[in-house]
């Protein structure tokens, strides 16, 4: 298969309501679709990144100048190219995973549509659908949170998870738990708000019993993660700090996370994020699959990979309406709690044409 040009759309959506987390809101979503032409036929990829550079490093603007400048003419330049090779052949250039993973996953994308191959099939998939959870953003009020999670539960989601920060966590999670009991699947996510000294505020937490608190402390404290885990009994996810399979087998190891959180995106692309999953079931570490907002094209990719047997917790792999009104391929709706993996050729979905066309605000193409 030969590489002969990268379209990079950019795309705007409104979400459906205000989405807040510990590092900011948003109304809408902007991010960086790819579709790669090959020899062989075309595919999609959709980067993670979002416009600001708040919850990792990278960020839209950032995203599209590597690919354009670095990333997209070294794989045109590459001869024969296999979903396989890109990482290889991106090596060379230090971190921007989320640039690298978009590539990949548009090549990946376009080999398996040319082979007939599904997404789920190639990554390993052994169920044709995934339990779901939804992550659920700070409110102004606890009754209007109590309000959504209600919402959510009637939806069908099988597992919550409450985005908290240091003012919103003991009791959201207290009023969750007394509106709606012990048996809910509950999780929290401070998305690096906390430090060590607030160890007593996070062990008022542990008598709720929750799945795990994902990524308590800041990206690069690994150890920290490790120190807090002597003294909470919540279990520790780790989501930011997780990169490579390296990383996670690192901090398995030191005993900073029982548990980890899967984004493709994060760690530079599916063929990694197998990794892993295989590094993490090989020490009997439960994954679960991230979200980053995405549209229908990153979601048919996730409910993929979270398919796979060692994602054994439910994923943030909420369906198309829990963001947005109107999706770009054909939404993903919640069948029991769960989701339906897509068994079509590569991601199994394609943007449609009118649809995508109403949310591109600029274009460009990209060839030798
Ligand atoms: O796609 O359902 C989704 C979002 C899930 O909470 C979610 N993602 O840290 O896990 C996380 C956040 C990162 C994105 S927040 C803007
Ligand atoms: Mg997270």
């Amino acid at each position: 298969m030969k590489l002969t040009g990268v379209e990079l759309l950019r795309v705007r959506m409104p979400l459906v309501a205000p989405f807040r987390t510990s590092f900011g809101t948003q109304a809408e979503r902007e991010l960086l679709l790819l579709r790669a032409v090959t020899s062989e036929g075309e595919g999609w990829g959709e980067c993670g990144a979002m416009v600001d550079p708040l919850y990792s490093s990278e960020y839209v603007d950032g995203v599209e100048h590597v690919l354009r400048t670095f990333l997209v003419p070294t794989l045109l330049a590459a001869g024969d190219l296999t979903a396989n090779k890109v990482a290889p052949l991106l090596a060379k250039f230090k971190g921007h995973r989320m640039a690298k993973a978009a590539l990949e996953m548009a090549v990946l994308d376009a080999e398996l549509r040319a082979h007939g191959v599904s997404f789920g099939a190639a990554l390993g998939s052994t169920r044709d659908s995934v339990p779901c959870g939804v992550s659920v953003g700070i409110m102004d009020t606890i009754p209007k949170l109590v309000d959504v999670v209600g919402g959510y539960l009637e939806a069908g989601y099988l597992r919550i998870k409450l985005k908290i920060e240091p003012g919103w966590d003991v009791e959201p999670v207290r009023a969750v738990r007394e509106r709606f009991g012990d048996d809910v699947l509950l999780q929290v996510d401070a998305n690096t708000a906390y430090t060590l000294s607030d160890v007593p505020q996070l062990q008022r937490l542990d008598p709720f019993e929750l799945l795990l608190i994902e990524q308590p402390l800041e990206e690069e404290d690994v150890l920290g993660h490790a120190e807090l885990a002597k003294h909470i009994r919540t279990p520790i996810c780790l989501d930011e700090s997780v990169v490579s399979a390296r990383s996670a087998a690192d901090a398995i190891k030191l005993g900073a996370c029982r548990i980890v959180n899967i984004k493709p995106s994060r760690v530079g692309g599916y063929l990694e994020a197998r990794r892993v999953h295989d590094v993490c079931a090989a020490h009997g570490v439960p994954v679960w699959c991230g979200g980053m907002i995405e549209t229908g094209l990153g979601r048919a990719a996730n409910v993929a990979l979270a398919s796979l047997p060692g994602f054994t917790l439910p994923g943030d792999t909420s369906a198309s309406d829990r963001f947005y009104t109107e999706d770009i391929t054909e939404p993903f709706v919640l069948e029991g709690g769960r989701l339906p993996v897509p068994s079509g050729p590569g991601l199994g979905v394609t943007p449609i044409p009118a649809r995508l066309a109403e949310v591109t605000t600029a274009k460009s193409w990209l060839a030798s």
